[in-house]
């Protein structure tokens, strides 16, 4: 039973989307494994009548799989992420199959993510958790696992949209970090927050804080302490962090990464990392996802964790749960769950 037929890609969190689809009048068939399917298993599980598919980033959505979702009357793709460097939207358009994402629900915890890693890579959490572990603190010396103070230092961001923000906002107001951005577009909410706080901090007779809009990636890497990178992957920005570019950066410096893997040339990365040993990196994001680089794993100064930067019940419910609300809306002709600048689809849908 069910009027529509909806293919789920993984085992997702919670129970509202399958309560979403099932008051939408779906029928799921739902892949429980936790393996990831591979292009003929996806082919498969569309089978020949399919109205909508519930995917994940590790899924190349391309022109074939469109065109195989469409040929089994098909009218959505939803992806249960905010990224969708795996979707080619310009062929899902071709074919009339509208593109669901799921922004909004991930900014903060995405950015909190970004937080952990600056901190954890900047104060050695992992090195000084480990050193316990192993038995090895025998009396504390004041040259232990010296790290990085972040208060008054100068924040770098590769991409100011709304996770990168909430990511600047948090450490510029905590840490009294002055903020320098690359992005294509002015944040002007983003210079005002700051701006804003900046006078709050003089008038308690605090460190104010301040924001630049730099011309240049370049700019931005020469001058901060912390560059975290936001941007989306495409071809203008793969390895937009490469060998050269990283010889730029403060010998110091932490870089962040809770993106895309590709944004770093990872090779470069893990040579970087042995040549500069106060050079600090947090990643949740890998260029061959699941792999990482030849000796990347056993560099002291890189934290890394394996692309869990939405992973929160509340943040992951919050996905999976507008991934079929988007589902749902398309396949009833309804209205999508919609707020200002945050739009739950990337192309326009365009289904008859
Ligand atoms: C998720 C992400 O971890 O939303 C994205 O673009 O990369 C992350 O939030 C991932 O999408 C889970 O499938």
């Amino acid at each position: 039973k069910g009027k529509y037929r909806v293919v789920v890609t993984k085992p997702l969190v919670g129970d509202v989307w399958l309560e979403t689809l099932l008051r939408a009048d779906c029928r799921v068939d739902q892949c429980l494994s936790e393996r990831i399917l591979s292009r003929a298993e996806l082919r498969e599980a569309i089978g020949s009548h399919c109205d909508g598919v519930i995917g994940q980033l590790t899924e190349p959505w391309d022109d074939e799989l469109m065109r195989v979702l469409k040929s089994a009357g098909g009218k959505v793709y939803s992806n249960v992420a905010v990224g969708y460097d795996n979707v080619d939207v310009a062929a899902a358009t071709r074919h009339g199959l509208a593109v669901g994402n799921t922004p909004g629900v991930l900014t903060e915890t995405t950015a909190e993510m970004a937080v952990a890693l600056t901190f954890a890579a900047g104060r050695r959490i992992v090195e000084a958790d480990a050193f316990m572990r192993a038995g090895k603190y025998k009396g504390w010396l004041p040259t232990m696992f010296l790290g990085k103070l972040f208060y008054g230092k100068t924040l770098g961001l590769i991409g100011a949209g709304r996770i990168g923000s909430v990511f600047a906002l948090t450490m510029a107001r905590g840490c009294h970090m002055d903020i320098v951005y690359y992005d294509q577009f002015q944040n002007e909410q983003l210079e005002r927050k700051v701006r804003e706080t900046g006078s709050l901090y003089q008038q308690l007779g605090e460190r104010s804080i301040s924001i630049r809009r730099a011309d240049t990636v370049e700019e931005v890497l020469e001058t901060a302490d912390v560059v975290s990178l936001h941007t989306i992957l495409d071809a203008s920005t793969r390895h937009i962090i490469n060998a050269e570019r990283l010889r730029l950066m403060k010998k110091d410096a932490i870089l962040v990464n809770c993106g895309r893997g590709p944004l770093i040339d990872e090779r470069a990365l893990v040579q970087h990392c042995r040549q500069h040993p106060d050079f600090r990196v947090g990643l949740d994001v890998f260029e061959n996802e699941p792999q990482m680089a030849p000796g990347l794993a056993s560099l002291p100064n890189v934290v890394v964790v394996p692309h869990i930067a939405s992973a929160t019940v509340w943040t992951r419910t919050g996905m999976c749960t507008l991934a079929a609300a988007n589902v749902a809306a398309i396949l009833r002709g309804e209205p999508v769950w919609n707020q200002p600048d945050v739009l739950p689809f990337v192309n326009a849908p365009s289904v008859d």
